[in-house]
């Protein structure tokens, strides 16, 4: 297939379409002009034109279906937001984080639009992660077996991010409803585009399968308007997805932190507004008898004065006043508030046996679980053969390998989650979830806060985690916390298989996503076993588990070490040396502050053992709040058991030499027993 450079052929356009298109930019440039006052006045913290993209941002959209298309835009796309109908004063209120602004609530930087109404998914700032979450989104509409296709946009200079060759990939092989439109304006800030790429983008594309077309974004409304309709009922139709290049032109600086004098050419910048789309459009509709002169004077006339008026109406709202910042960080609404009773289905399993139970059962009750991960299909079900029996239970569309791509596993689940499903994926070990981080950090984590509550990225992110069984410096890090460091993110690490099941159906049915830590060395491992709760039996987050009762000390942990404590407190039992309460913290965001808290009150002494490195690991989290609330209460300072501050060996004499043990457990223990 060759790329398909336009010939431009010129199709009618009838003159009700011509006339909707040109008022549409004029509303664009009005807003821009309005904007621009504001940036003078110092009102707005991040200002980026959208003068040269126009037709591009007015036509694409004006030929798709507003409210049933979806869009994924980038923070120079203001001129969509006009054409899909939000109105000046939303628009405003938006860029100058004023009290009522619906995008936001003032919370996300100005440009980043969002409304459920107009499918307009809440941006954040970084350049390409968009795409991933667009085409998770275009798979759940063709899951939903909607017609409705995405927008998925941006500059070609975030075209360089790895994030939209795994898109374009992703949306190739699966045939997704995805419309991507770059707008190729010749520069990143400063960066001229040949610092980007040998290729061309719209050849890239080819490359991945989609086709491709180059088109003049600054020329004849004519060309789009043969080209798209077509375009858009083949991707409509299921025929897959496609990518348009727009050659545009930046008609001002980057951004209003920017001054592109410094880096444009008087004469380039001469020539390039030679091409501003809003002129050509002009000189058309008058040519063609269209509009008179002085009719173009009145719509503009028109035009701006409604403009302004929502300006000044924006800027009569003040900052938004007795706003909760943290409102939205989590959903309040909670699947399950106190632990029930369990009953027992089975006598002993595995934590194999318990997560595959948890995910089985979930699957029966949800059907909008979906799951995708390397390796998951059956019949491997897994590198540890945790998702065994689900391909074949239910299908491929529920539960498939997925590519060789950690950012495409967890873009595509935010999507996907964004669009009403429940992404229960996985992540082979812990030490390759760092390509996903991209998406975990700036697009996933905080999706529910940038949007004022109005979208969510539900999933549960299963991770294989933790040392103990050979795995070598890649095959056995301990991550919770990172994780733990990020907004947005529940963290939970069961360490027996009754908590497993447990807390995989509280984490199923969350609103918002979960890192599930699966230990490998737990797995199978006999002290994790337990018997097997029953399918209502649900455990809430930030809830932890005495493993046992003691009064001279206590030993906060989760995960593997809680075994080795445990195994350490008999042992020190039975040799008459000391009675050391064990509580497994079972989930690190959120921690049960109350129960530790009340167990240090009461036996004076505390050390806080994980397996993960002792610098930054989530003790030093622990051991600071211990520190600062229960300070009266105790009788020994706080003491940390953690790795060393080093990858994980593999020889195993090396390992054990990196990784806590009943040694260095006990170690801490009786030290702080002789004060
Ligand atoms: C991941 C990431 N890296 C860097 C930036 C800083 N940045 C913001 S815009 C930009 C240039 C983007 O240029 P392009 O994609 O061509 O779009 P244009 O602004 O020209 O429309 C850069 C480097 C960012 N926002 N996100």
């Amino acid at each position: 297939m060759a790329t398909q450079v336009m010939d431009v052929t010129e199709a009618i356009v009838p003159d009700k379409v011509v006339r909707e298109f040109y008022e549409k930019l004029l509303q664009c440039y009005y807003v821009e002009e309005r904007a621009k006052v504001f940036v003078k006045q110092g009102k707005l913290a991040f200002y980026a034109s959208t003068r040269g993209h126009e037709q591009v941002q007015v036509g694409v959209p004006m030929l798709m279906r507003t409210g049933h298309d979806w869009f994924y835009t980038y923070y120079r796309e203001k001129s969509v937001a006009v054409t899909l109908g939000m109105s000046y004063k939303d628009i405003f209120l938006g860029l100058l984080n004023r009290e009522g602004d619906p995008n936001s609530e003032g919370v996300n930087m100005p440009e980043q639009w969002s409304s459920e109404e107009l499918k307009l998914v809440a941006q954040s700032a970084c350049t390409g992660t968009q795409y991933l979450p667009a085409v998770g989104a275009a798979r759940a509409l063709r899951y939903d077996g909607s017609d409705a296709i995405v927008y998925a946009s941006s500059g070609e200079g975030a075209t360089s991010e790895g994030e939209f060759f795994e898109s374009l990939n992703w949306a190739a092989r699966e045939k997704l409803p995805v419309l991507f439109v770059v707008q190729n304006n010749g520069y990143a800030i400063s960066v001229p585009q040949k610092y980007q790429t040998a290729s061309k983008i719209h050849d890239i594309a080819e490359g991945f399968g989609l086709p491709a077309y180059n088109l003049d974004g600054t020329g004849s409304f004519e060309t789009m308007y043969q080209l798209l309709p077509g375009l858009i009922q083949d991707i409509r139709d299921g025929k897959g997805p496609a990518l348009i290049e727009f050659n545009v032109v930046r008609l001002d600086h980057h951004s209003s932190s920017d001054d592109h004098r410094k880096y444009r050419s008087a004469e380039e910048l001469d020539e390039v507004a030679m091409r501003d789309p809003i002129l050509r459009a002009e000189a058309q509709v008058l040519s063609s008898g269209l509009l008179t002169e002085p009719q173009i004077e009145d719509l503009r006339a028109k035009i701006k004065d409604e403009v302004d008026r929502a300006a000044e109406e924006a800027d009569s709202h003040p900052y938004p006043q007795n706003y909760d910042v943290m409102q939205h960080v989590f959903s309040k609404d909670l699947p399950v508030e106190e632990e029930s009773e369990p009953t027992f289905v089975n006598e002993r399993v595995s934590m194999v046996q318990a997560i595959n139970a948890g995910i089985r059962e979930e699957m029966q009750r949800n059907p909008k679980i979906v799951m995708w991960g390397e390796d998951i299909q059956d019949p491997k079900g897994g590198v540890f053969g945790v998702t065994k029996g689900l391909t074949d239970e239910f299908g491929e569309a529920r539960c498939v390998n997925s590519a060789l791509a950690e950012a495409s596993i967890l873009g595509i689940a935010g999507g996907m989650g964004t669009a009403g499903y429940m992404p229960v994926i996985e992540i082979q070990f812990a030490d390759y979830i760092w390509p996903a981080f991209m998406q975990m950090r700036d697009e996933i984590a905080p999706m529910r806060w940038r949007s004022a509550g109005v979208w969510g990225c539900p999933m549960v992110c299963r991770v294989a985690c933790g040392g103990y069984i050979k795995g070598g410096p890649w095959h056995s890090a301990n991550i919770e916390g990172f994780f733990a460091n990020i907004p947005g993110w529940y963290v939970v690490y069961p360490s027996c298989a009754q908590d497993a099941k447990g807390l995989f159906k509280t984490a199923a049915r969350m609103k918002d996503p979960v890192i599930f830590l699966e230990h490998k060395g737990l797995y199978r491992a006999m002290p994790a076993r337990t018997p097997e709760p029953d399918e209502n039996y649900l455990i809430p987050f930030g809830k932890a588990k005495t493993r046992r009762s003691g009064t001279d000390l206590t030993v906060v942990t989760w995960g593997y070490t809680v075994h080795q404590a445990e195994a350490v407190a008999n042992a020190l039992e039975a040799e008459g040396k000391g009675s050391v309460e064990v509580i497994d913290l079972r989930s690190i965001i959120p921690w049960d502050k109350q129960a530790v808290f009340e167990s240090v009150r009461r036996t004076n002494r505390v050390v806080v053992a994980h397996e993960d490195s002792l610098t930054m690991g989530f003790g030093a989290e622990v051991a600071a709040e211990i520190s600062q609330h229960c300070f009266d209460h105790l009788d020994a300072p706080v003491a940390r058991v953690g790795a060393e501050d080093c990858f994980v060996p593999s020889a195993v004499n090396l390992e054990r030499q990196v990784l806590p043990s009943e040694d260095s457990v006990r170690l801490a223990i009786e030290r702080l027993l002789k004060y």
